[in-house]
């Protein structure tokens, strides 16, 4: 094999690995429903961002696979104003599987964009929606997504939004590697005492 084309193969490997680890987040309308819903597969990666559209009545929602202790943080930032953070002023809700709201941010990023965390305590299929502003603003927590006021499209707000959706995964070692680790410990006691 030629110096150029073991180049060539090295270059491709690190296009096909950028391109893997960079998927963006895109959507498909009408994703208004929890049925609807677009996928975020994060594929290994911790953190995926895409440029989303609102209009008028619409609620963009996305599902995501969610394990016991993955940290889940949502970001959404109004990209369609100038200075950039105020329109659309977005509301993000995020649902557990059986559409009942766990959590609601308004204002809690940048201008009048939205920002949450969330520590998962099951492994579950979660959805996270944006909507504008005032649609789910006063939802009560448990309400069900589409009910009047939660999520229904109840707004006029439009423009493209900055969407971010990262997760840190659980750190906790598998009991595999306790056991290595501490037979290495005990390997190591072992050779000092000689
Ligand atoms: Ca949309
Ligand atoms: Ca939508
Ligand atoms: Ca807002």
């Amino acid at each position: 094999m030629t110096r150029t084309t073991i180049l060539s193969l090295a270059s491709m490997l690190l296009v096909f690995g950028a391109t893997a680890a960079q998927a963006a987040i895109i959507e498909t309308e009408s994703n208004n429903t929890l049925a609807t819903a677009d996928v975020i597969d994060l594929a290994g990666a911790t953190a995926d961002a895409g440029v989303v559209n609102l209009t008028a009545g619409d609620v963009d929602v996305f599902s995501i696979d969610l394990e016991v202790g993955d940290f889940l943080g949502v970001n959404t930032y109004g990209v369609g104003s100038v200075p950039p953070g105020d329109s659309p002023n977005t509301v993000v809700g995020l649902f557990d599987s059986a559409g009942e709201l766990l959590l609601l941010d308004d204002d809690g990023g940048q201008a009048l964009g939205s920002n949450f965390t969330y520590l998962s305590s099951t492994a579950d299929s979660f959805y996270i929606a944006v909507t504008g502003y005032p649609d789910g603003q006063a939802a009560p927590l448990g309400s069900t997504f589409g009910a009047a006021g939660v999520f229904d499209g109840s707004h006029t707000a439009a423009g493209p939004y900055l969407f971010t959706v990262s997760v840190l995964p659980q750190q906790v070692p598998e009991p595999a590697s306790c056991l290595l680790v501490a037979g290495g410990l005990l390997a190591l006691l072992a050779y000092r005492k000689r």
